[in-house]
């Protein structure tokens, strides 16, 4: 079902319609080259062998028996590679100045930091070999401790490296006060006040296709194609430019098609460098393809961390200070944004909530014996919803008001917008309670509540839980100085470039690199709607730096906020060229010139007018241009937004729990979102869609489970439960549309929508479900065992209370 309003907030002729994706035929038809499928002739094949220890040192590497295997070319340990890095692995979040980072190599030379860690390589004929070979490499190690408990690790029982002296990588605050010392007084004086510890578990990410790296030098003159399944040519190739020292202007970076990447894909990896490292040594192609066991362990893990929350109160339940305590867990290195993660989500912890200058908030990030963590969908923006949207149903439990009253009576009101939070941020637009009413007439939240109240009575085996969830996205990371505020060592710019070719066909240059997110299609609209011409027309180049030079690339919901917003104004400059052209053939000022439908014609002679298409090849031709206009018809736009975009939503979940077995079912789930415009409904459905379940997979199904020696215990598809089509219920969509005022097509990003709503919409509803119970909290993944367990342990703790809850 699709409760509709109108997709955008003013009718034009291709935004808005839902238009099959144009990227779908070649995916389908299994026309599409990935990485892996690639023929490279006389590539080696690379083999990674991997620490089987959490933390160890490396005492020595045996490669003889690999080495004398046939069709072995070359044996590497850590040592043998060690200068061929100019520089260790980069971290380009140092979110502060006396940040801790270890340093990091692609492969381990003396000690090992988690299983999955790389000790040596191969490269060989054959892919089979490679394999073949690596488990003939005899490493001995001596095992130390694993730490796998974050508040073990804050503890320092076991440092990790030793050389930091400690496991805190950084503490990041961000305290903003009316006047000093009012949190902790609006917490002592509040009516009413929660005080939650929630953990978010890891997550492994699981695009469809693992990554895979080819690397091909140029016989002569030290040119560079790198191949790699990556959401991020155009910044991965500046830093390797950077990390190896290599010439930027050699290396070429190519994402062919990229099957999903969730945030998992945005890094700088260690098999990257290895292989341009190597096939730079060797003079030949050296690639590489990741075994889905391998990307359990060797590809960034999300999410990890125990959030402590503390809300204050007035009489009405009207929040009055919000203190947060994080800890975070960083794995056994920093990646490119690690530490930078749960700063992100340091901005949404008063969720959409009209909060006083009262907020405390502090994150350390601390080294543990696991896979390294990173961004995964939403990125710190899904943690801080979780841990926000939780406690304000652990408010109104304790205020003894309905979940979504609670809500209601803290939303920043409509007429506030643009409303500057107490963080200095700016939101752009929003209206909450229109986004709520959609969900609460899509679930009958009323008749849930009458439904409820009987059937949850005293001895009822299957309960009924509603879950209420609102969010805001924080997306299209941003302006430039803003990042540069949070020491982000990127900017927040994207570059377009719109051309139209002789013929007028059309192609468009963007610096976005789709994944999976249809960018071809929806920017196509974007230029047909803006030129009068068809979608089928425009061609949509990416994810190659040498055919688009300059990008930011995909994450944090930027695509369209930024990249579509750029490919706007671009063909805005290339109407106004057009229209200069159009004026001299017509010999008409140029301020009396319409444009529209494709064609230019002159206010009040109606038989004067000139289609895009001829002015195109007047362009090419040249022959009779306005003197000085340079023969083209093209307009590149590096466009750095004025603001974050912020979209916003409601979701409801209503599920059925089996207190007998801990078995949840989900009966309803409805999402409202809001991302302004939307260009492509269909796609923006697909979106929320995926992203729903996404978050919904961490309520009840998925999580990474380590034994106590750093082992993970979830490296296959029996173990990590991703949920298929089929263990998921229907899913409601709806949405209102809330134009954005910082761009000229309304827009706001929508890709992490789904997967920030979702999962405290979930288990608000299990923990509604079993309130009656005593649970007032479930261990994510809300699995049978564990809700099971919740209940178990309520009402132990009841009874030992004498029966009080
Ligand atoms: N869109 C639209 N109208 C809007 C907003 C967006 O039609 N108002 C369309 C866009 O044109 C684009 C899609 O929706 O085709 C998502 O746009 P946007 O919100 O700008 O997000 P990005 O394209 O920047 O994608 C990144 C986002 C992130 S951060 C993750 S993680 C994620 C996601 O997208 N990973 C994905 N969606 C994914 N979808 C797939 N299939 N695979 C992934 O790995």
């Amino acid at each position: 079902m699709t409760v509709t309003e109108e997709t955008t907030a003013a009718s034009t002729r291709v935004i808005g319609q839902r238009l099959l994706r144009k990227e779908d035929p070649v995916l389908l038809t299994g026309e599409a080259v990935f990485t892996n499928d690639m023929k490279v002739p006389g590539a080696l094949y690379m083999a990674v062998l991997r620490s089987p220890y959490a933390h160890a040192n490396i005492l020595s590497v045996d490669k003889a028996a690999a080495e004398a295997m046939p069709g072995v070319n070359a044996v590497y340990s850590g040592a043998d590679l060690a200068e061929l890095w100019a520089n260790p692995m980069p971290c380009a979040w140092p979110v502060t100045e006396d940040m801790k980072n270890p340093a990091h190599y692609p492969i381990a030379s003396d000690k090992v930091h988690y299983v999955g860690d790389g000790v040596a390589v191969v490269l060989a004929d054959t892919d089979a070999i490679a394999h073949d070979a690596i488990e003939a490499i005899d490493v001995q190690y001596e095992a130390l401790e694993a730490v796998i408990d974050l508040e073990d690790a804050l503890s320092d029982r076991v440092v990790i490296h030793e050389d930091l002296g400690t496991n805190s990588s950084y503490t990041w605050p961000l305290l903003i006060e009316e006047e000093e010392g009012q949190v902790q007084r609006s917490l002592d004086d509040a009516a009413f006040s929660v005080n939650e510890r929630y953990v978010q578990q890891r997550l492994i990410p699981m695009a469809m296709e693992p990554r895979a790296v080819v690397a091909v030098p140029q016989p002569f003159g030290g040119d560079m194609t790198l191949y790699t399944a990556t959401q991020i040519p155009h910044v991965l190739k500046v830093m390797i430019a950077v990390t190896l020292g290599f010439p930027e202007h050699q290396l070429r970076v190519v994402a062919p098609a990229v099957g999903g990447g969730f945030g998992a894909k945005l890094n700088v990896y260690a098999e990257e460098l290895l292989c341009l490292a190597l096939a730079q040594k060797h003079g030949g192609p050296v690639r590489w393809n990741e075994t889905r066991a391998e990307n359990t362990v060797a590809t960034t893990h999300g999410r990890g961390q125990i959030q402590n929350i503390e809300l204050a109160a007035d009489a009405d339940g009207k929040l009055t200070a919000i203190r947060v305590r994080l800890i975070a867990d960083m794995g056994g290195y920093l990646q490119l944004l690690t530490p930078g993660v749960p700063v992100l989500g340091a901005f949404l912890y008063a969720g959409v909530y009209d909060l006083p200058k009262a907020y405390d908030f502090s994150c350390t990030g601390v080294f543990t014996t696991m896979t390294p963590t990173d961004a995964y969908r939403g990125a710190g923006r899904p943690e801080a919803t979780y841990a926000i949207e939780r406690a304000m149903d652990a408010l109104a439990r304790e205020v003894g008001i309905d979940p979504l009253e609670l809500r209601r009576r803290n939303f920043i009101a409509t007429d506030k917008y643009p409303y500057e939070a107490f963080t200095g941020l700016v939101y752009d637009s929003a209206d909450h309670d229109k986004a709520a009413v959609i969900a609460e007439e899509m679930v009958d939240y009323a008749g849930l509540r009458e439904k409820q109240a009987t059937q949850n009575v005293d001895g009822a085996t299957k309960r009924l839980g509603v879950g209420v969830s609102t969010y805001f996205e924080m997306c299209g990371l941003a302006p430039s100085r803003v990042l540069a505020s949070l020491n982000y060592s990127a900017g927040g710019w994207e570059a377009a470039t719109v051309r139209i070719l002789p013929t007028s066909k059309v192609q468009v240059v963007t610096g976005t690199s789709p994944h999976g997110q249809g960018h071809e299609t929806a920017f196509s609209m974007i230029v047909a709607d803006k030129l009068g011409i068809d979608p089928a027309d425009v061609d949509v180049l990416h994810s190659d730096t040498t055919i688009a030079p300059l990008g930011m690339d995909t994450y944090g919901s930027r695509s369209m906020p930024v990249g579509g917003v750029a490919i706007g104004m671009a063909c805005d400059q290339v109407i106004d060229k057009a229209k200069q052209i159009a004026a001299h053939q017509m010999e008409a000022n140029a301020d009396d010139l319409e444009f529209s439908g494709g064609v230019f014609s002159v206010a009040g002679s109606p038989d004067k007018e000139m289609p895009l298409a001829a002015i195109a090849f007047e362009a090419f031709t040249a022959h009779d241009l306005p003197d000085g206009l340079e023969p083209n018809l093209e307009a590149q736009v590096t466009y750095d937004p004025p603001n974050f975009s912020w979209p916003f939503g409601t979701h409801m979940c209503v599920v059925e729990v089996d207190t007998e077995t801990g078995d949840v079912e989900v009966l309803k789930y409805a999402a409202v979102d809001d991302c302004g415009n939307q260009v492509n409904p269909m796609i923006v459905e697909g979106q929320v869609h995926g992203g729903v379940i996404q978050g919904m997979a961490q309520a009840l199904f998925e999580g990474a489970a380590y034994d106590s020696h750093g082992n993970l215990q979830t490296t296959t598809l029996t173990e990590y439960l991703v949920p298929g089509a089929g263990d998921v219920p229907p899913i409601s969509l709806g949405h209102s549309v809330t134009p954005s005022p910082t761009n000229d097509l309304g827009v706001k990003g929508v890709g992490e929508a789904g997967t920030i709503g979702s999962t405290p919409a979930v288990i608000n509803a299990v923990v509604d479900a079993l309130s009656g119970l005593g649970v007032t909290d479930v261990t994510m993944p809300a699995s049978p065992q564990n809700v099971w367990n919740a209940i178990q342990s309520a009402q132990s703790n009841t009874s030992a209370n004498g029966g009080q809850q």
